[in-house]
């Protein structure tokens, strides 16, 4: 049932959204506002109609919880879904001396001798950040993305703002409170966000989430500006069901429901007949999240502390991501 939501939703934009153009240049079909609903009571989110890694969604949330930036730590998970945007700012800068790798993400698609030298660079690209301190430093970092805008959040005098950790104290001393909040939208850091010299790679896309207690059950609600439905959403969805878990634990609460609410989202054009094949398959069970139980602390939690279990899904399905 949690995932017939996530189904409906695709199906809702192929039938009601617009062509739209966008700035990849890949073209989409959208639409403007839409909201979600997971009692998590009801299972974990994790889908079933197409193979998802649970590890690059653990690693990339705990990734996130640490306050980490640095696709390093990813690499180092064998997790490369930052890759492109990390590549970017290396191929971009003054120093990169390799063949000219501008819109490798379309080009890559259209010219397979193109495609076969940016797989080259790019692993040259990961061994670097992995083994090389000094350039992981300056090319492995994406900037203030949201491990810097939940953990280190920079106030006008230059104070760190721990917004994760007040979020906590707060959901345990004022439960009640109607301002659990946590904001990873910072308009200085988003003018010109992506852009030579940018202070982030990318503008977050799930912007803002806001917890709410009531009968001893921690909900939670996202707010994600913009929405790759058929590579990003599946994710994000897994990824806030597992945040809400972690943070239950911690604060001594039950899971409640996980809603989501989204601006643009969007089929890209060269997605349609993955969703297509997606619709077409059966339902299966929906798998079990166990959290180490000697881990209280969001912040203690490693990814070998997770578990999943009875997950049965349908084969992967293959789709280019638009950089
Ligand atoms: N850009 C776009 N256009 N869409 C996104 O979903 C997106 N997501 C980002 C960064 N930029 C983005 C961060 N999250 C994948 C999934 C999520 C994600 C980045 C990438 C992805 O490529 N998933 C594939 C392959 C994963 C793998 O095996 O490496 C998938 O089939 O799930
Ligand atoms: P945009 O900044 O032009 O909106 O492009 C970002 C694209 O990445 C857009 O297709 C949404 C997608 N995206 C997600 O769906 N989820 C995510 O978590 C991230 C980081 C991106």
């Amino acid at each position: 049932e949690l995932e017939k939501t996530y189904l409906d939703f695709m199906k809702y934009i192929l039938d009601n959204g617009v062509k739209k153009e966008d700035r990849t240049g890949t073209g989409t079909i959208s639409v403007f506002g839409y909201q979600m609903r997971f009692d998590l009571s009801k299972g974990f989110p994790l889908f079933t109609t197409k193979r998802t890694s649970f590890k690059l969604i653990a690693s990339e949330l705990l990734w996130f919880i640490k306050g980490d930036t640095n696709i390093r730590y990813l690499l180092q998970h064998n997790n490369h879904i930052w890759d492109e945007w990390a590549f970017k700012k290396w191929v971009e800068s003054d120093e990169y001396e390799g063949p000219d790798m501008t819109d490798f993400g379309l080009r890559c698609l259209e010219d397979e001798e193109f495609n076969l030298l940016y797989k080259k660079e790019m692993k040259d690209f990961c061994d670097r950040v992995l083994t090389d301190d000094e350039f992981a430093e300056k090319y492995g970092d994406l900037g203030n993305v949201y491990g810097k805008q939940w953990r280190r959040w920079t106030d006008s005098e230059g104070n760190e703002i721990d917004q994760l950790k007040d979020v906590i104290d707060q959901i345990k001393t004022n439960p009640d409170s109607r301002r659990l909040i946590v904001n990873a939208w910072n308009p200085e850091d988003v003018i010109n966000a992506g852009a030579k010299g940018s202070k982030a790679a990318l503008p977050p896309c799930h912007v803002m989430f806001q917890f709410y207690v009531a009968n001893n059950k921690l909900s939670c609600q996202l707010y994600q500006r913009s929405g790759d439905t058929f590579l990003g959403i599946n994710y994000n969805i897994t990824s806030y069901a597992l945040l809400l878990y972690l943070m239950a634990k911690e604060c001594n609460l039950e899971v409640g429901e996980f809603v989501h609410t989204i601006g643009d989202a969007h089929i890209y054009l060269n997605h349609v007949e993955q969703v297509q094949e997606q619709l077409s398959r059966e339902l299966r069970d929906l798998p079990t999240l166990t959290i180490n139980a000697d881990k209280q602390s969001i912040f203690d939690i490693e990814l070998e502390d997770l578990t999943i279990e009875g997950y049965n899904p349908h084969p992967s399905i293959k789709a280019p991501i638009a950089v």
